[in-house]
């Protein structure tokens, strides 16, 4: 079972891509669908997709070293992704890329249409809503603007910019659960070069249901790699699950942060063999076990 997010950045998406749709055609693996393929089937260019998006962009080459899709890879691969679920559930497990809401699954449950007709129908009336919020938040932000990015300036609270955050982030029910969700905050934050107005939600610490939920999409800190971003579990053990009921597994151990890792190699002389700090891992259920790429198995605790 893979969470999502097979692609992009790495050197050779195209392997990844083609591995994951061969297992799951062959009945051995399934896989749901994470923002990083919908932006893929979006055609939406996002920093890291040119392998398909535009093969023949410079990024390629220059930034990632990486492997392109071929033209008929570039539509097998969209057709591939428009077959995968958004989310899985059975009796005792559930999957999903970023976020098990509860109302997005019951809006997303009522349809069935592919998960990018989906996509594209929200994020349309998303962007009808938005227009009104938008208008509120220019109005709002006009007077802060030169300290938008300046660390020192007093930002007063803006509840109208954060409204508008929060909407672009969580109207759409599909960009809820395969990127999380995000709500407005009481007082503003200075975060990655500029003032924020909304939040993510630690959306684990109030899932209350009885289910498990395996999830992937946030970076855990357990890297060197991507030093300086905020550790969404940092009250969590590496073993730990995670919620009020303690049955809930983030797998996502930074291993999209690799090409970081790859590039500051090439900087500092590091052998291109040695151990990486990003790692891929899986959960081994129903033992609860997370088990590394590189052989380690950690029991739950
Ligand atoms: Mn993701």
């Amino acid at each position: 079972m893979f969470v999502g997010d097979l692609c992009d950045r790495g050197p050779d998406s195209p392997a990844v891509v083609k591995l994951v749709s061969e297992l799951r055609s062959a009945g051995v693996a399934q896989c749901v669908l994470g923002n990083h393929e919908i932006n893929v089937l979006r055609g939406a260019q996002k920093h890291g997709n040119a392998w398909i998006t535009k093969p023949e962009h410079e990024e390629n080459t220059h930034e990632y070293a990486c492997a392109v899709a071929t033209p008929p890879q570039r539509a097998t691969f969209a057709a591939f992704f428009r077959t995968l679920p958004l989310a899985l559930e059975r009796a005792d497990l559930r999957v999903v890329h970023a976020a098990w809401d509860a109302d997005a699954i019951a809006t997303l449950r009522t349809l069935d249409d592919d998960c990018a007709t989906t996509f594209t129908r929200f994020e349309e009336q998303t962007i009808a809503d938005l227009a009104r919020l938008l208008s509120l938040k220019q109005a709002a932000l006009a007077p802060h603007r030169h300290g938008l990015r300046d660390e020192t300036y007093a930002m007063p609270s803006l509840p109208d910019v954060g409204a508008y955050e929060q909407g672009k982030q969580t109207l759409n029910p599909v960009r809820r659960i395969t990127s999380g969700l995000e709500r407005t905050t009481t007082t503003p934050f200075f975060a990655t070069g500029e003032w924020r107005f909304c939040d993510r939600v630690r959306w684990w610490n109030e899932y209350t249901d009885d289910t498990a939920v395996v999830f992937g999409h946030y970076w855990r800190v357990a890297s060197a790699a991507i030093k300086g971003k905020v550790d969404l579990m940092a009250e969590y053990g590496i073993g730990d699950w995670q919620g009020p009921k303690r049955n809930l597994c983030w797998v996502d151990f930074s291993v999209g942060a690799r090409f970081r890792e790859r590039r500051d190699r090439v900087r500092t002389g590091t052998p291109a063999d040695a151990p990486f700090e990003g790692r891929l891992a899986a959960v081994r259920w129903p033992e609860r076990a997370l088990v590394f790429a590189d052989g380690e198995v950690v029991e739950p605790s």
